[in-house]
């Protein structure tokens, strides 16, 4: 089979590359790890991407995340200009970050209180500070392949992009500013009471990405949240939910609702700005009352609950939230999973695949993925070839081994269906 025309994108990345370091403005997006030139888009419409040579693919990257409800939906894009129009920012109060705020508490009763920011990696940034300051403790225990943004002290053996592109380490982040950082392993209780006893009264948190979605998908084992739940309260210490990929995507109340785990923070993201730049923390009052201007840990931003991210993510949390909407795109991600198993097997091809509600992910490998050390050991040979045969016919998967995929509202139907008939031909073709 031929690769489709991409002229166009081919000749508009020469320029990207001339501005931008590597090409773009953010590293997953460069196709490292698939070994080629990123297509450059036109415009999304539902489930589907256009290149700038009018190919279509049926995308299940959707933006990394966010869009539960494909690309420009209409309740979306209008509850947009209706904003866009009566002010795109204030940098004061408004009644819409009130709103997106109560509807993100009725979803996940657990946040107490919250504050927006603009990404992930400040909620991250500020969830730790503050735990910093509300335990008067410094170290911070993280695992191995997630990733929580690119703050410096949290760039430790970290999943998706730096993993994507073999860094051992991030220059330019001195030592002493990960000396506080320590590492354990995902799904190993074992790793995570070894840094406690090393450090029983220093550990201000636990961070975690309750499903692992930065280096693949890696759900975790029945023991290891409700663990973790146990240890960081033995020893007096916070336990920090990254949901800026789970939330509302496992499930409408996250992985914390999903798995009946409450974490003392969490982190949100994606989902919540309905494809604008939003991230947001929040958790226990007594915890979040530590916040400037109430309490002594300070954290700022002009940005910060913009309108116009309001009114996208509020439209897109209530129409996400209507009876049936989730239940049927977790179904698509169920189908998914359950074709590429099947299909896989038909062709005596090893593969691992799984989904948490509407996010999924596979591995090229024999044994099941239960962390980082084990999704190393997948075949990336054979997965560019795969993402290969799939983008040429026009399916889009995330193009790393170690990233996790996305299903939104409207790829049931057609979509999908084209869906797995192109991968059924795309394994067949990398057997
Ligand atoms: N955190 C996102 C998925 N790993 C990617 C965002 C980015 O790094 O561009």
């Amino acid at each position: 089979m031929t690769s489709p025309n991409r002229s166009r994108s081919t000749s508009a990345f020469k320029r990207a590359r001339e501005i931008f370091p590597g090409g773009v403005n953010s590293p997953v997006r460069a196709f490292k790890a698939v070994e080629s030139d990123p297509f450059v888009v036109s415009h999304g419409q539902g489930p589907y991407l256009y290149d700038l040579d009018g190919n279509r693919y049926v995308d299940y990257v959707l933006s990394w995340g966010p869009l539960v409800l494909g690309h420009a939906p209409e309740g979306v894009t209008q509850a947009i200009s209706k904003q866009a129009l009566r002010g795109t920012s204030f940098g004061a109060s408004s009644e819409l970050e009130i709103a997106l705020g109560e509807q993100i508490q009725k979803c996940m009763p657990g946040l107490e209180m919250l504050r927006f920011v603009n990404s992930g990696t400040e909620a991250a940034m500020s969830a730790v500070r503050l735990a910093r300051g509300y335990t008067n403790r410094n170290k911070i225990v993280k695992f191995s392949g997630c990733y929580h943004g690119h703050l410096d002290s949290l760039l430790v053996k970290a999943g998706s992009g730096v993993t994507t592109l073999s860094l051992p380490d991030c220059a330019g982040i001195p030592e002493q500013t990960t000396a506080d950082t320590l590492s354990a392993i995902f799904n190993d209780l074992e790793s995570v009471e070894a840094c406690f006893k090393a450090f029983p009264d220093q550990i201000a948190a636990v961070i975690v990405e309750p499903v692992a979605g930065n280096c693949g998908l890696i759900k975790p084992l029945d023991n290891f949240l409700p663990g973790l739940r146990e240890i960081t309260k033995r020893y007096g210490a916070l336990l920090i939910f990254d949901e800026v990929m789970t939330g509302f995507r496992v499930h409408p109340g996250g992985a914390q609702a999903l798995y009946g785990v409450s974490p003392d923070l969490t982190m949100l993201g994606k989902v919540i700005g309905g494809g604008l730049p939003v991230g947001a923390f929040g958790g226990r009052r007594d915890i979040m009352s530590m916040l400037a201007p109430a309490g002594p840990v300070y954290q700022a931003g002009t940005l910060s609950g913009n309108p116009l991210a309001m009114a996208a993510g509020l439209a897109t949390l209530q129409e996400w939230s209507e009876p049936g909407v989730f239940q049927k795109s977790q179904e698509t991600a169920e189908i998914l999973v359950n074709n590429l198993r099947e299909i896989s097997k038909k062709y005596s091809i090893p593969l691992q695949a799984e989904h948490a509600g509407t996010m999924f992910g596979f591995f090229f490998q024999e044994e099941p993925v239960i962390n980082f050390e084990s999704a190393k050991n997948s075949d990336l040979k054979r997965f560019r070839a795969f993402f290969h045969a799939c983008l040429d016919r026009g399916v889009y998967f995330a193009p790393s081994q170690f990233e996790a995929g996305f299903v939104c509202s409207k790829h049931a139907g057609d979509p999908l269906d084209y869906t797995l008939s192109v991968v059924e031909n795309a394994l067949k073709a990398c057997r």
